[in-house]
């Protein structure tokens, strides 16, 4: 008798295939590309391994105790194979699985721990992430949504919320850490090379949840110095001069900060290097010159229930010189 039919057969391996389309992507936990994130992934492997064969070990008892010889059968009913098989056999496989978890799991926090990490604090806000730069100086920059840090160094970040719980899950290099009111919870990372990664809050938090994602920046420690360098800065003289006009006629400024600016709102993003960025209201858009228009427009059909109020009363002539003015924020 077949059993699987050749089409069924085909059905199961598109299905599967699709499944592992996602173990290769931007935010995939299968990625390991540091230390934390690859002794998960070994974790992983191993949990799913010995589950699977634990699992056709019980498939065979089971086909043993309805349809194998009798005397197979007696002796898996017998007192002695009740304890052997109900007790000793899951006590000592699920324990040597739960102390081995552990083993690999220190493992990986002793690897990244550092003396003198790179600080960086995170407050996740509904529903996008504040980023905070702390400098070795004491003195702090802001940014937002997307997190640069240097190859090869422990990166300790310090992670809160401004409401309610969220949780910073960037699966490429470490597993999720939840954000939780009145606390300072720690990560420690390290990218192993340059590359961008996304992450994405992993604990509802209300309307906008599932749009609230970020970017990681991996990049070689003399090129993230160069860029904190710049970040640091504050904006350049706004060359574009009706979109900064109409930016603070418009109370933009009110809530939003653009350093170097009389833009010093505190309740959204930092806007000082906006143009710069990878993407729009929290990997939501990408950072085109057309996405700003976009966004200031649309951004309650684009990302439901943000907290930005509608600006949908701009002409398109204003919408494109709010635009030219903020991709400018480089
Ligand atoms: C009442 C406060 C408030 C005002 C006023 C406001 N914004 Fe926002 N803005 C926000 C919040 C909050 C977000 C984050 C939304 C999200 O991603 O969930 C945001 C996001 C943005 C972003 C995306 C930033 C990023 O890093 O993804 C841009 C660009 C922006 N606002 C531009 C403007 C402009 C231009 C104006 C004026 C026309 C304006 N905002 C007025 C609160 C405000
Ligand atoms: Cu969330």
């Amino acid at each position: 008798m077949k059993i699987i039919s050749h089409g069924f057969l085909r059905l199961y391996l598109v299905i599967a295939l699709t499944a592992m389309v996602g173990c290769e992507g931007e935010q995939s936990a299968f990625a390991g590309l540091g230390p934390v994130s690859s002794r998960i992934t070994l974790l992983m492997w191993v949990m799913f391994i010995a589950a699977a064969l634990i699992t056709a070990f019980i498939c065979l008892l089971i086909f043993i105790s309805i349809a194998g010889p009798s005397r197979w059968r007696q002796k898996l009913s017998s007192e002695q194979g009740v304890v052997l098989g109900g007790i000793v056999f899951p006590v000592v496989t699920l324990s040597t699985l739960l102390i081995y978890g552990f083993m690999v799991l220190r493992e990986g926090e002793n690897l990244v721990h550092a003396e003198n990490p790179v600080r960086i604090s995170v407050v996740g806000e509904r529903w996008w992430w504040r980023v905070i730069y702390l400098h070795d100086d004491g003195q702090t920059t802001e940014s937002a949504n997307e997190v640069h840090i240097p190859t090869g160094r422990t990166i300790e970040l310090e992670l809160s919320t401004a409401d309610v719980i969220h949780s910073f899950w960037l699966p490429a290099y470490a597993g999720k850490v939840d954000m939780v009111p009145g606390r300072i919870n720690k990560l420690h990372l390290i990218a192993d090379k340059p590359g961008v990664v996304r992450g994405q809050c992993a604990e509802y938090c209300g309307g906008a949840h599932a749009l609230m994602a970020f970017y990681a920046v991996a990049m070689l420690p003399a090129d993230y110095d160069a860029w904190l360098a710049k970040e640091r800065s504050g904006a350049k003289p706004a060359s574009e001069k009706e979109g900064e006009r109409l930016f603070f006629a418009s109370g933009c400024g009110g809530c939003h900060s653009v350093r170097g600016s009389r833009a010093n709102g505190e309740i959204g993003p930092d806007l000082t290097h906006v143009g710069g960025r990878l993407s729009l209201g929290a990997g939501i858009l990408p950072n085109e010159p057309k996405s700003f228009a976009q966004w200031i427009s649309r951004h309650q059909t684009l990302k439901p229930e943000n907290l930005m109020p509608p600006f949908d009363f701009f002409s398109e002539s204003e919408l494109q010189a709010l635009s030219a003015y903020l991709n400018a924020l480089e």
